[in-house]
């Protein structure tokens, strides 16, 4: 038994030496140690010798097991460090070469205009609602005054989706859902995508992004639409920006007004920008209506509020002087990396 186990040792150890290669190696790991291996044939025969000798020979089943696995790993080690430096003298690192430019996305016109309008309110204290973008009939139109005969619901205008299901065509019913609620004051932006079954052009679109603005409190009156709308402006388009009033109607706020600022490329004076009349539209708004202040349950002669409401795309188109709309859905990165 000794003789048979220094007899597996030598021809172990004289096959480690002659490998050239990891896989070698490791098939003499399996054929010494392994489960069917050599080694653990012997032991699987210790049922022949003698109970006295066994502690014996299996003590040097062990030593012999240990001296081979020594080697074995010696051997694996060296050969791993032998790869790794031929591995690293093939791979030539040029640290003069050009690095790769990682391709970065940009922010879209509409969420840079956003930003900048929620920026804005944020800082008036207001809260940004969102709501969803296919409504009842009720909160898009009836809630705000458009009953079912009204011309704003003219199938040309409107999509729908059941008699009772329409995608929005404002982001209104944000508001009236917020006013239902009963939470008061109220003082809310709510921007957001909308609909419209208009054609394609340089300035329409079926669908774009409106932000709207509601304030509900008590003692509001014209005076604070006004200021509020005049800060807004100098903050959008510079501090030297002056706002016009001009009545409006609109069947959701009486008194209604449509707002123009002063052209913020000639200064007022007139340009190609505002076509000669130094102003440029901006936005609608009025002070809401008392019956849509009733039907959200608020008393309009304990509270009254103004509303308003802008064009996302217009506001882009202006502020980054794009001068057609359908840029804006292009998504061409060669367009979007201008801003
Ligand atoms: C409630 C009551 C009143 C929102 C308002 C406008 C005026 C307005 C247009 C601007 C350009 C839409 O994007 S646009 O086509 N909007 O002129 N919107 S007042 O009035 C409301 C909203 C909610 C409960």
């Amino acid at each position: 038994m000794k003789e048979k186990l220094s007899q597996i040792k030598a021809e172990a150890l004289k096959q480690i030496e002659n490998s050239d290669a990891l896989e070698k190696l490791n098939e003499i790991k399996i054929n010494y140690l392994g489960k069917k291996g050599e080694l653990t044939a012997v032991l699987k025969g210790m049922k022949d010798v003698a109970p006295e000798e066994r502690p014996k020979i299996g003590q040097m089943v062990n030593d012999t097991r240990e001296e081979i696995e020594k080697v074995l790993e010696q051997h694996i080690a060296q050969m791993e460090k032998a790869l790794r430096d031929a591995k690293m003298k093939k791979e030539v690192i040029d640290v003069t070469l050009p690095g790769k430019k990682n391709n970065v996305g940009h922010k879209h016109p509409n969420t840079i205009a956003l930003e900048e309008v929620e920026r804005i309110f944020i800082g008036m204290g207001y809260e940004v609602v969102e709501g969803p973008e296919i409504e009842k009939d009720y909160y898009n139109f009836e809630a705000l005054n458009i009953p079912k005969d009204h011309p704003a619901r003219d199938e040309q205008d409107t999509f729908y989706v059941t008699e009772d299901i329409v995608l929005r065509t404002q982001t209104s019913p944000v508001q009236v859902r917020e006013m239902e609620k009963g939470k008061l004051p109220v003082r809310m932006i709510a921007p957001g995508r909308v609909f419209r079954s208009d054609e394609v052009d340089a300035t329409h679109s079926p669908s774009f992004h409106q932000i709207e603005g509601l304030v509900v409190d008590k003692n509001i009156t014209f005076a604070d639409l006004k200021g509020t709308l005049a800060e807004f402006a100098k903050e959008l388009f510079g501090e030297e920006t002056k706002v016009k009033f001009r009545p409006h109607h609109f069947p959701f706020t009486e008194p209604s007004a449509e707002v123009d600022v002063t052209c913020f490329k000639c200064g007022g004076s007139g340009c190609r920008f505002c076509k000669g009349s130094g102003w440029i539209e901006i936005l609608g708004c009025g002070m809401v209506h008392p019956d849509v202040l009733r039907r959200c349950n608020i008393d309009p002669d304990e509270y009254s509020g103004f509303a308003f409401g802008v064009g996302l795309e217009r506001i882009a188109l202006l502020k980054y002087e794009i001068d057609d709309m359908r840029l804006l859905y292009e998504n061409d990165s060669r367009f979007l990396k201008q801003f």
